[in-house]
C-alpha cells in the first residue's frame, strides 16, 4: 500500500516518515508529487487536518495522511495554537515567535504549555478519520537544544529535564503529541 504525507513542513514530514517505517508502506511526500497547499480555513485543528488530507488524497488519488498541530500556552488562552505557523511569519522566524511568547509571558506566573497534533487519514473517495495527541509541559526560557523544529527549543514535557530540541529524534518520536496521535491511528487502521 502507499500513502502521501500531506505536509510541506519538513520537520513534521521527517517525524511521520520515521513513525511509518515499521510498516510496509510506500511513502510519497507532498513535495515529490508537487501538491499545492490548500488554504487552512478551518477553525479547529481537526478541520484543518481534514482540509489538508482530503485535498492531497483527491489531488494524488492516493491515501493521504495530514497533520495539523500547534503550540498552546495556558496563560495566553491557548495562543499561538491554531496560528502557531503564522506567528513565525512567512520567513518561518521561530526565534522571533519564541521571543514574542516570552515577552507576553513576562507578567504571568504560569508557563504551562502543550502541543496538540491532529492526524487525519483521507481516502480518495472522501472518507476521513482523525486522531488527536497532546503532550503537556512548560514553556522554558532561554531556548535550549538544536534538534527538532519549530517551538521545540522552548518546550519541556512534564517529568523530563530536556526540551524537545535536546532530545534525539527517536526520543521525541516516542513521546510527542504526533507520536501519541499516530499510536491511535495505528490501533484503529492496522
Ligand atoms: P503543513 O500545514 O504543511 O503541515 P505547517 O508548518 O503550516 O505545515 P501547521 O499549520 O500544522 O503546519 O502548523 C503547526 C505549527 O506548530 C508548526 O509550524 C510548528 O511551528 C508548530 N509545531 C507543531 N508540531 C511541532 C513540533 O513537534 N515541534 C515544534 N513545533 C511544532
Amino acid at each position: 500500500s502507499k500513502i502521501v504525507i500531506a505536509t510541506h513542513n519538513s520537520g513534521k514530514a521527517k517525524e511521520i516518515e520515521e513513525l511509518l517505517k515499521p510498516f510496509q508502506i510506500q511513502i510519497y511526500s507532498a513535495k515529490d508529487l508537487n501538491l499545492t497547499e490548500p488554504e487552512e480555513t478551518g477553525s479547529t485543528f481537526h478541520e484543518n487536518a481534514k482540509i489538508k488530507a482530503l485535498s492531497a488524497a483527491k489531488a494524488a488519488n492516493m491515501t493521504a495522511l495530514a497533520d495539523d498541530s500547534g503550540f498552546c500556552i495556558d496563560a495566553l488562552n491557548g495562543d499561538p495554537g491554531l496560528y502557531s505557523a503564522r506567528w513565525a511569519g512567512p520567513s518561518k522566524d521561530y526565534p522571533m515567535a519564541m521571543r514574542l511568547i516570552h515577552d507576553k509571558l513576562s507578567n504571568h506566573q504560569n508557563w504551562a504549555a502543550y502541543f496538540i497534533s491532529v492526524l487525519c487519514i483521507a481516502l480518495p473517495n472522501g472518507k476521513t478519520q482523525e486522531f488527536e495527541g497532546r503532550i503537556d509541559g512548560d514553556f522554558i526560557w532561554p531556548p535550549r537544544g538544536d534538534h527538532g523544529h519549530g517551538y521545540d527549543p522552548v518546550f519541556q514535557p512534564v517529568s523530563y529535564d530536556k526540551t524537545f530540541a535536546e532530545m534525539t529524534d527517536a526520543e521525541k518520536n516516542r513521546i510527542s503529541h504526533r507520536a501519541l496521535a499516530f499510536q491511535k491511528f495505528i490501533k484503529t487502521c492496522f
